[in-house]
């Protein structure tokens, strides 16, 4: 699906993104799940590709001839397969959403959500320059975001976070690193400690909790994990060492939003604050993200932003908006409460497989 501006970040730039959506039935109803694997393994070592391949040759067989009872039950079916969450969390979804219409409950119910509206941001990728940043920050601000982030690495990124903080000195405002610094390079980014931002957001790798620690030390600012919480126990592993104050929750990170709420639970019972990330998600994953997000322990402003700040055309009827006081409604209807529009999914696959027990 093409974006409406590519979006740049230090692992690469996307102009289309590439998904699967996986379409679960039972009793006559379908259930809808995203997996948020992209065709590359920049952000994560899962693409587009493997996440098929898992699917279809370790997850799905997996399933056929079982009464999956419910999401706990899933995991623990999947648990035999090492890793690929993201293939395992966009499974998940489509489950949810088909016992939410089985149901007749909404996702938001089913995850003792609290929020009718959630708090939402917008992150900016890479600009060509600090001056075309500040102009694409300041489109954002008008158009109602109340948080900012923008994306950082090597050689672009105090100069770009002092020239927003210039421009707009009492946004909130955040920055992503997406894991291009390590601890022999990040003293680059100490002056970040002078602009009071909310957070920074995974400047060293997926695997470099320790090393997290370390440089949180050295910080006044509150680090924020996304890249390297992959697990609850990894969420409590960076929580026991400090590596951070502060938790990013993507539920295909994680591999569903089982655990995304293992995550939320864990880090309210210990005063963490969390915030719902986002990974370009169509209308299907963006209905599980505002259900996520409406937990009472995601109390900073997500990565959720509105349907038109990404693309031009949707794969749901339903369209979301930014309110003026910068949330967005989260759904109520049965499941993720959105409908696929078929013709729109219909122009936009490349590739489709139909997967019946034998
Ligand atoms: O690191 O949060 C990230 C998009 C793709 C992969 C990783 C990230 C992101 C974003 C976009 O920051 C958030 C959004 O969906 O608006
Ligand atoms: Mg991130």
């Amino acid at each position: 699906m093409p974006l409406v501006a590519p979006f740049e970040t230090s692992f690469g730039r996307t102009t289309d993104r590439e998904c699967i959506l996986i379409a679960i039935h039972s009793g006559g109803l379908t259930g809808y799940g995203e997996c948020v694997a992209d065709r590359d393994p920049g952000y994560s070592y899962e693409t587009t590709g493997t996440a098929w391949h898992i699917l279809k040759d370790f997850i799905a067989p997996l399933l056929f001839g079982q009464d999956v009872l419910d999401e706990q039950h899933f995991q623990h079916l999947v648990e035999r397969i090492r890793g690929h969450h993201l293939a395992k969390a966009g499974l998940e979804m489509a489950l949810w959403d088909l016992r939410g219409k089985l149901e007749s409950r909404s996702l938001r119910q089913m995850l003792g959500g609290q929020r009718d509206q959630v708090q939402v941001g917008v992150s900016v990728g890479l600009q060509s320059s600090p001056e075309v940043l500040v102009k694409t920050v300041q489109r954002y601000l008008q158009a109602g975001y109340g948080r900012i982030k923008i994306k950082i690495k090597p050689g672009r990124d105090v100069g770009d976070a002092a020239a927003v903080r210039k421009a707009f000195p009492d946004i909130k405002l955040q920055v992503d690193a997406n894991s291009s610094y390590t601890l022999a390079t990040w003293e680059v980014l100490k002056p970040l400690d002078l602009l009071e931002l909310l957070l920074i957001e995974q400047p060293l790798n997926e695997d470099d909790i320790w090393d997290h620690r370390i440089l949180q030390r050295e910080l006044r600012t509150s680090l924020c994990l996304d890249e390297s919480i992959i697990t609850p126990r990894h969420a409590r592993y960076a929580l026991e060492m400090g590596a951070c104050r502060i938790i990013n929750i993507k539920a295909g990170r994680v591999g569903g939003l089982s655990q995304a709420v293992a995550i939320h639970d864990l880090c309210r019972e210990r005063g963490v604050p969390v915030w719902c990330g986002g990974m370009l998600e169509t209308g299907v994953g963006r209905a599980s993200n505002l259900a996520l997000a409406s937990l009472p322990g995601f109390t900073l402003p997500g990565d959720i932003s509105a349907s038109n700040r990404y693309y031009a055309e949707d794969i749901t009827c339903e369209r979301f908006s930014l309110n003026p006081d910068s949330t967005i409604d989260v759904p109520t209807g049965p499941g993720l409460g959105v409908t696929v529009d078929t013709n729109v999914l219909k122009k936009f696959t490349q590739a489709e497989l139909h997967l019946e027990p034998e």
